[in-house]
């Protein structure tokens, strides 16, 4: 196995046997690892029917949902203890992030690189998001990157490869932010610890027009831990 795919699951029981095929079907050498939370709608019960049929599907069972930062998190520090893979790979369940990207991430991440699916360069983009969504998501990104000198354009995106020293090297087991926060956090530790960072243009497809979990608090939760991780004495 090359590249182990991590997927973090909660209720994702209509995706994730479509998601496992189009994954196990790409061209590449990998594995497929699930962290479901107990999903109400059956979804851990689903990983296991995979894992049964494929031997290159694994599953992670946690008792109750505790959030997708963590999900990543205890999911990256089980596959780099048990499984032999060079590059780990993170995507949401619910094809916003099109599986046929991954070979473009896995390409740069080969190497060297931590490769960032990037929604705000040349050839990425969004679907289905109003111009507000836009312009929360693209300023937000700016301002992340300004304040903690990131060199990417798309600082919350989910979608990325990176090269097993480089987790190894920025110490998961500190992290504790979640959602949006995790995906800069995990990005600017890589990037203190002197690791390069390449952006891939990807479009990012919403699951559901209109309903998104974006709010005020949201928002302005984001602002302020930008600055906690700026600020941060350990990282
Ligand atoms: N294991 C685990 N997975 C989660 C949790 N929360 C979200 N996920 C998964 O993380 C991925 C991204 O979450 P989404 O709910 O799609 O987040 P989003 O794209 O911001 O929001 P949506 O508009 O609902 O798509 C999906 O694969 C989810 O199933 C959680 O608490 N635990
Ligand atoms: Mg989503």
């Amino acid at each position: 196995m090359e590249v182990l795919v991590v997927v973090p699951t909660y209720n994702e029981a209509d995706n994730l046997p479509r998601l496992a095929r189009a994954l196990l079907e790409l061209p590449l050498e990998l594995g497929l690892l699930v962290v479901d939370d107990a999903s109400p709608d059956g979804t851990g019960q689903l990983a296991e029917e995979l894992a049964a049929r494929d031997e290159r599907v694994m599953v992670l069972h946690r008792p109750g949902k505790q959030g997708l930062g963590t999900a990543y998190v205890q999911g990256f520090l089980w596959g780099l203890a048990h499984t032999p893979a060079r590059l780990f790979a993170q995507m949401d369940a619910d094809f916003s992030h099109n599986p046929r990207r991954l070979p473009a991430l896995v390409e740069v991440a080969r190497r060297g690189a931590v490769a960032v699916g990037s929604r705000y360069i040349p050839g990425g983009g969004v679907k289905n998001w109003g111009l507000g969504r836009r312009l929360i998501s693209r300023g937000g990104s700016l301002y992340a990157r300004l304040v903690l000198g990131l060199p990417l354009h798309d600082v919350t995106g989910g979608f990325k490869c990176w090269p097993r020293r480089v987790l190894e090297d920025i110490d998961l087991p500190a992290i504790h932010s979640n959602g949006y926060a995790f995906q800069a956090e995990m990005s600017y530790r890589a990037h203190r610890r002197g690791h390069r960072l390449v952006e891939v243009p990807i479009v990012f497809e919403d699951r559901r027009v209109g309903q998104s979990k974006m709010s005020a608090a949201i928002a302005l939760e984001a602002l302020w831990m930008v600055w906690r991780l700026r600020l941060s004495r350990t990282i």
